[in-house]
């Protein structure tokens, strides 16, 4: 049996990380979310492929669920001096990730080539793919104009409004391979839409040409995991940009989100009366510890087993 997993950046990688740990390496893809990012001081920065690796290495700052552990910045401290560009929190063992990410692209290696080689070095076993090797580019319409993902999420602190937003390149950017072989493995059992931000994170990989009429196609339970407790988010602005975008923020409007391909849907034990779409299961879903990571892992499992 062969699982796929689609995440995005903390949480996804928090259910991806329980995954890991229940699942064999060889059963198991985890593809993930290029659409935020961007070059930075002529760096290739890939937020949330970085975020899924650190978390899975164990190398992660535990409490804000981003970058590396015991991090410095003597690096950027240089780069303020020189006078450029602060406002995105580079460490300095983080760009000694990113030397050799700009390095072997350099080379002319594709990014999955590269990411898996890190997650190789780094002891990871089980698979990290991104959702293309072509550039996708997610682009925010707010009262304040066009912005790029970064410039909104980093450096505007997602104040601005949102109006719309764009997946540039993604109908032309081709599936990576890992995407591809997974959707069309015959031994697939199971699709996990990790509790990310749909809009953000899960959106982009659906908008590449392909991917969501896969995703319908497939004769696997597609299952995903509610990225919102009790109308709030767990992490992060889901719930303040979907009010933004006139949408109810619930477990029930995401459901409702990934309507024409949702087989079974994993909420919290709160919101399990609201909702109301195909089949509902419902636990304990905020993972805080590892434990509840490995739980929720199994949960999916279950579901998973349940729905074939
Ligand atoms: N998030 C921030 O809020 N501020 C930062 O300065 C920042 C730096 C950063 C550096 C490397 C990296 O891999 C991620 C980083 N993030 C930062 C997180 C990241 O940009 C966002 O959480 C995601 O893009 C949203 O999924
Ligand atoms: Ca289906």
């Amino acid at each position: 049996k062969h699982y796929l997993a689609l995440c995005g950046g903390v949480g996804g990688a928090k259910l991806a990380l329980g995954l890991s740990h229940v699942l064999a390496p060889e059963q198991l893809t985890i593809v993930v979310n290029t659409g935020d990012d961007f070059d930075h001081l002529g760096l290739p920065i890939s937020p949330d492929i970085d975020t899924v690796t650190y978390t899975l290495a164990g190398l992660v700052q535990p409490t804000q669920g981003w970058g590396r552990d015991s991090e410095s910045f003597n690096a950027l401290d240089t780069v303020e001096r020189l006078g450029g560009e602060t406002w995105f929190r580079l460490g300095d063992k983080d760009i000694g990730l990113h030397l050799m990410r700009r390095m072997m692209l350099d080379e002319g290696l594709s990014l999955g080539a590269v990411t898996a080689h890190i997650a190789c070095r780094l002891g990871i076993a089980h698979r990290i793919a991104p959702m293309t090797n072509g550039k996708v580019r997610t682009m925010v319409q707010t009262a304040e104009g066009l912005m790029a993902f970064q410039q909104y999420f980093v450096k505007e602190r997602c104040a601005p409004v949102i109006t719309g937003i764009q997946y540039l390149g993604a109908a032309d950017a081709p599936a990576s391979p890992a995407l591809m072989e997974a959707l069309a493995d015959p031994d697939l059992a199971g699709v996990f839409i990790c509790p990310s931000n749909p809009y953000l994170s899960i959106d982009p990989i659906l908008a590449l040409s392909g991917v969501r009429q896969k995703l319908v196609a497939t004769p696997a339970p597609v299952i995903a995991v509610a990225p919102i407790v009790r109308g709030a988010a767990i992490k992060g602005p889901t719930a303040k940009i979907m009010r933004e975008l006139s949408v109810e923020p619930s477990a029930a409007a995401v459901a409702c989100h990934y309507k024409d391909f949702l087989d079974g849907y994993i909420v919290d034990t709160a919101d399990a009366p609201t909702v109301s779409v195909p089949r509902v299961a419902a636990c304990d879903i905020v993972m805080k510890s590892l434990d509840d990571k490995i739980a929720l892992a199994r949960r999916c499992l279950a579901f998973s087993d349940e729905l074939a």
